[in-house]
Formats: C-alpha cells, sequence, structure tokens
C-alpha cells in the first residue's frame, strides 16, 4: 500500500509494509479529501525516518490543500524519540508524500487523523457547486473570514452571484 485517497472522516495512514521497514526508492502521495466545511487534524502516533537535517535521504512532506503546490506545513524526518507536532489543515485537504531513497529503510509512520466542522469556506473540486455565507441564525455571524478555493482542473471558472444580502459598512 503506497499512497491513496482518505475520504473517511476518520482514519489512519501507515508507510508502505508498516509496522516492518518501508521500501527503498518509493514515492507515496497520500491525499485527505475531506467535504468543504470541514478541517483535517493530523497526530503522529509512531514516527521513524532516515533521519538528516534537511531530510534529503527520507522524508514526509506534509501541505495544507489538495496538490503539491498547496503551502508547505512540514518537512519531516528522523525520530522515533522527536515525532512532530500535531498538524491541523485551514481547509478540508491534505496533501502528503512520503519519499524514501536507495539505502537504509527504518520502520517508518503511522499517522492518526480526525475531521471537525469549520465555520465556513472550504477547497471546491467539483464542477459544479454553491458557495453560501455562513448563518448564524438567519444572518452572517459578526467576526467571520471565510476562504473558498475553486480549484476545478482544465476547467475554466464561472461564479454566478445569486444573491446578495451584504451592505457596506
Ligand atoms: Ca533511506
Amino acid at each position: 500500500m503506497c499512497g491513496g485517497e482518505y475520504q473517511q472522516p476518520t482514519g489512519y495512514i501507515t508507510s508502505p509494509y508498516y509496522p516492518d521497514s518501508y521500501p527503498n526508492d518509493r514515492e507515496c502521495v497520500y491525499v485527505i479529501s475531506q467535504p468543504p466545511g470541514t478541517r483535517i487534524h493530523l497526530e503522529f502516533m509512531e514516527f521513524d525516518v532516515e533521519s538528516h537535517s534537511d531530510c534529503m535521504f527520507d522524508y514526509l512532506e506534509v501541505r495544507d490543500g489538495d496538490n503539491e503546490n498547496s503551502t508547505l506545513i512540514g518537512k519531516f524526518c528522523g525520530g522515533p524519540t522527536s515525532i512532530p507536532a500535531p498538524v491541523d489543515s485551514q481547509h478540508n485537504y491534505l496533501w502528503l508524500r512520503f519519499g524514501t531513497d536507495g539505502s537504509i529503510q527504518n520502520r517508518g509512520f503511522r499517522l492518526n487523523y480526525t475531521t471537525t466542522e469549520a465555520l465556513c469556506g472550504g477547497i471546491l473540486r467539483e464542477n459544479f457547486g454553491v458557495i453560501t455565507s455562513p448563518t448564524d441564525t438567519e444572518r452572517y455571524p459578526d467576526n467571520a473570514e471565510c476562504t473558498w478555493i475553486v480549484s476545478v482542473i482544465n476547467y475554466a471558472h464561472t461564479i454566478l452571484y445569486m444573491h446578495s444580502g451584504m451592505r457596506d459598512m
């Protein structure tokens, strides 16, 4: 098992062959893909990846979004005595890449993830969708800041504004 898409609201991700050693010369991409309006919390339960000051040999890269160009949260290696801190996504996707070089295989990793509800915002990847402001009773709440990322590959984006009840302050 190397990489994959994780759509269950909770789950775990392990390196290939875990708890046995991971293989050489492998690149695995894992995408935690959740519905808009959720956020992901990721915890490192076990972590043992060939150590290097810049993680040049083996590494686990975690990005805050749905693709390899999303904001880098961290590139991790080392352990098992220094396990990386938990990660919280800004939106409903986390993108992970585990890469290994041609020598020295360690035990690898096991990560648990859970999802929580976000007030608003999200990464939208469907060809059609609706974006609505958050509601607190019938009006939008105070002090909200929402970001939606429309991430549809190979299609032009058309956003239609159907209704707006906002007024300038
Ligand atoms: Ca290695």
